[in-house]
């Protein structure tokens, strides 16, 4: 109801705290401008971001899910009887229904996602979806460190999953970090599920990115509304064009917003102007090389043991022991 909306707005207005105030205006009040990608991920942007994951040209869940239908069962034997499956940044838990159809029964899911609302709808599907089996939904911010509720499972290994390569979001060193974090989380003998994208051409890449509908777009501008909301923003949504582009050198995809004029905006208490054709990067995604990915793992601790892709090797699966 528009009463409910209300309210979630008004909840939603003090749930950024201080260290994220913090980390906005460090990023958007330096030059050139950026703003962190999670802002993407309000109830508005999950629902776009499944919308971008049905796109022709947007190739990673699609290829994705193909090498996991072939190859779940391997899969699932590597996982073994986990005292838990940690999804992070879960969104719509599309990609695991596959693996909760296979996995042992006695395994937990734990879905850890930012956007709360829409966790506690996924998981209220889920259940009704999978009766049997547990789902324990954790929700936080995962690039920060979180717990995880002591195991009930007894001397069962944890498993994190960490499907779509979202790990191709965060720089190297934080990529890094996050590995690490993970590995911390499971302890020795733990596991990652993880999927990352693989270096490609770059008129695929950046089709994928600049769809010609237009939604890759509209989730981009969507965190200008996103942040408007709850970090005091006054961005004028029209003034501003996604820009897509393929950075050759550090292999990876740069969006953008792009100032379609001189223009002076307010953020989290700050202004700024920003001219015409002035870039706000809004977010980088990597494409690796498998040994590339395997080095950068083994630096965090991860051992690799396996690694499926696709015939094309647009995409891969890897799963790593700790
Ligand atoms: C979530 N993440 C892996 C997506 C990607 O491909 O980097 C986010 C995305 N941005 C634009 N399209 C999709």
């Amino acid at each position: 109801s528009a009463e409910n909306a209300e309210r979630a707005e008004v909840l939603e207005l003090h749930s950024i705290d201080r260290d994220s105030v913090i980390e906005l205006r460090r990023g958007f009040f330096s030059d050139p401008p950026s703003l962190p990608s999670k802002y993407f991920y309000d109830q508005a942007g999950s629902v776009l971001f499944d919308e971008i994951c049905e796109l022709d040209e947007y190739y990673p869940t699609r290829t994705e899910a193909s090498i996991m239908g072939a190859s779940v069962d391997a899969m699932v034997d590597a996982i073994g009887p986990a005292g838990r499956l940690i999804e992070y940044g879960s969104g719509s838990s599309l990609k695991t229904r596959l693996l909760l159809e296979h996995v042992h029964a006695d395994v937990t899911y734990v879905p850890v996602d930012i956007s709360s609302d829409y966790l506690t709808e996924v998981a209220e599907g889920l259940r009704l979806e999978f009766p049997r089996r547990r789902i324990a939904p954790i929700a936080a911010d995962f690039t920060r460190p979180f717990q995880l509720p002591s195991s009930g499972a007894g001397r069962a290994r944890d498993v994190v999953y960490f499907p779509g390569s979202t790990i191709g979001n965060f720089r190297p060193s934080f990529a890094a970090t996050l590995l690490s974090q993970m590995r911390n989380q499971v302890g020795t003998g733990g596991g990652l599920l993880i999927g990352f994208d693989l270096q490609k051409d770059s008129a695929v890449l950046e089709a994928a990115y600049d769809d010609r509908r237009g939604i890759t777009a509209l989730f981009n501008l969507n965190l200008l509304r996103h942040l408007n909301r709850v970090a005091g923003g006054d961005f004028d949504l029209d003034s501003y064009r996604h820009v897509a582009l393929y950075n050759d050198r550090d292999h990876r995809i740069e969006m953008y917003l792009e100032s379609c004029r001189e223009q002076t905006v307010t953020l989290a208490g700050h202004t700024r102007t920003l001219s015409k054709s002035h870039r706000i990067l809004t977010e980088l995604s990597h494409k690796y090389t498998i040994d590339g990915f395997t080095e950068m793992a083994a630096a965090s601790g991860w051992q690799r043991e396996q690694i499926w892709t696709d015939a094309n090797e647009y995409f891969a699966v890897g799963m790593f022991r700790s």
